[in-house]
């Protein structure tokens, strides 16, 4: 394969509610959809998935844009390549910038996947000597809120069918107001996630506890690993770390160091496909409980995550909900929610079908030079 053209088209959806979390609120989400070519003329599609804002990705949406365009794409254009693992080696001479590299790296996954006839996740698993499976469980993520509408979002979400809840949390004493919602009754797996909004306190570890949750993600900040580590020595509940895992090493060194003992997978935060298969193989070797987190994406976004879910390494359900959740409508063809799973598309490569509005948006965008 080589790759001859980049194609980028900006997009953004607007939200059916605002989603509110310890960083920020999210009233639309900005995107871009990245397109690359090959020799043949054949399209790979990525999504970049860095936020507008920098409170939760450190890049911006127009921060990631510039070193795609000209820092990222100078290294592999019009390079020849076997498999998409050759080609992001290219890209470590860019330091960081984990989001623009996630989004061509899932563009070449895509169009790897589709020069080889088959659905993106088999062509995963085929890498790693993997299997994967056809449905994933998955779970939703419910946004900051008052008790009444919260618990209105938990039975909304439990009736929908959704195999794991999780709330988000903003500083130590909104635990209470999760103790008050009495979620131990729901027969649910419910997790929270802080955002790192939690401050080191002498009462915090029986509070969490108290709560009987599957897990507590990001309690404190990305630099904050010493005080995960000894709130993880004093805890029952397992620490999740899903914002400090930008990289495979990251990840093994929080787990051998006991910060903590889930680890959330972002393809946007770890820099894509390639490098989450390496951590695959670090699941392998060290065994730490890996799951499969989201970040709002579109239809591509999301899809490429099904596909990295649906591998057997993964386990609790996936932050992935059905595309009616968040969105009045996506730039893709939908995932519905089915017993709370979704179908991974059995198409070649990604396997979402793109709306024909935005592929003659994308048609009328000139080529990265
Ligand atoms: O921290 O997990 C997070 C959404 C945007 C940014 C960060 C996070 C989230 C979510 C929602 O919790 C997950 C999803 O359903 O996409
Ligand atoms: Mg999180």
């Amino acid at each position: 394969m080589k790759l001859v053209a980049l194609k980028l088209l900006p997009i953004t959806l607007q939200l059916k509610r605002p989603f509110v979390s310890a960083h920020e609120v999210v009233q639309k989400r900005s995107l871009t959809l990245v397109a690359v070519q090959n020799e043949q003329g054949l399209w790979g599609y990525g999504e970049l998935d860095a936020f507008a804002t920098p409170f939760y990705t450190a890049d911006t949406q127009a921060i990631a844009q510039d070193i795609l365009e000209n820092y990222l794409w100078p290294l592999v254009k019009e390079q020849s390549f076997q498999h998409p693992s050759e080609l992001y080696a290219l890209l470590a001479a860019v330091r960081d910038h984990q989001p623009a590299k996630s989004a061509l790296d899932m563009a070449i996954w895509d169009l790897y996947a589709k020069e080889q006839q088959q659905p993106l996740a088999q062509a995963l698993a085929q890498s790693v000597a993997s299997s994967w499976r056809k449905e994933v469980a998955v779970g939703i993520s419910i946004g900051l809120q008052e008790p009444s509408a919260m618990l209105s979002a938990v039975q909304a979400a439990q009736k929908a069918g959704y195999q794991r809840i999780k709330l988000k949390v903003n500083g130590n004493q909104d635990l209470r107001r999760i103790q008050q919602l009495q979620l131990q009754k729901l027969q649910t797996l419910v997790t929270v996630d802080a955002n790192g909004s939690m401050q080191a306190d002498t009462n915090l570890a029986a509070q969490i506890d108290a709560l009987a949750l599957g897990f507590i993600e990001d309690p404190f900040s990305v630099q904050e690993g010493i005080a995960s580590q000894n709130l993880q020595q004093q805890l029952q509940t397992k620490i999740c770390f899903d914002e400090p895992i930008d990289s495979v090493n990251h990840a093994v060194m929080a787990v051998q160091l006991q910060q903590c003992r889930v680890i959330s997978l972002k393809l946007a935060t770890i820099g894509g496909l390639t490098p989450a298969l390496q951590l695959v193989q670090a699941h392998r070797q060290y065994h730490f409980p890996l799951w499969c987190g989201g970040m709002l994406e579109g239809g591509i976004g999301r899809a490429a995550n099904l596909a990295l879910a649906s591998l057997t390494e993964f386990s609790y359900p996936a932050d992935l909900s059905a595309t009616d959740h968040y969105y009045y409508a996506d730039y893709t063809s939908a995932l519905h929610l089915k017993n709370g799973q979704l179908q991974v598309p059995q198409g070649d490569g990604i396997g979402m079908q793109i709306n024909p509005e935005y592929l003659k948006l994308l048609a009328q965008q000139p080529k990265v030079d």
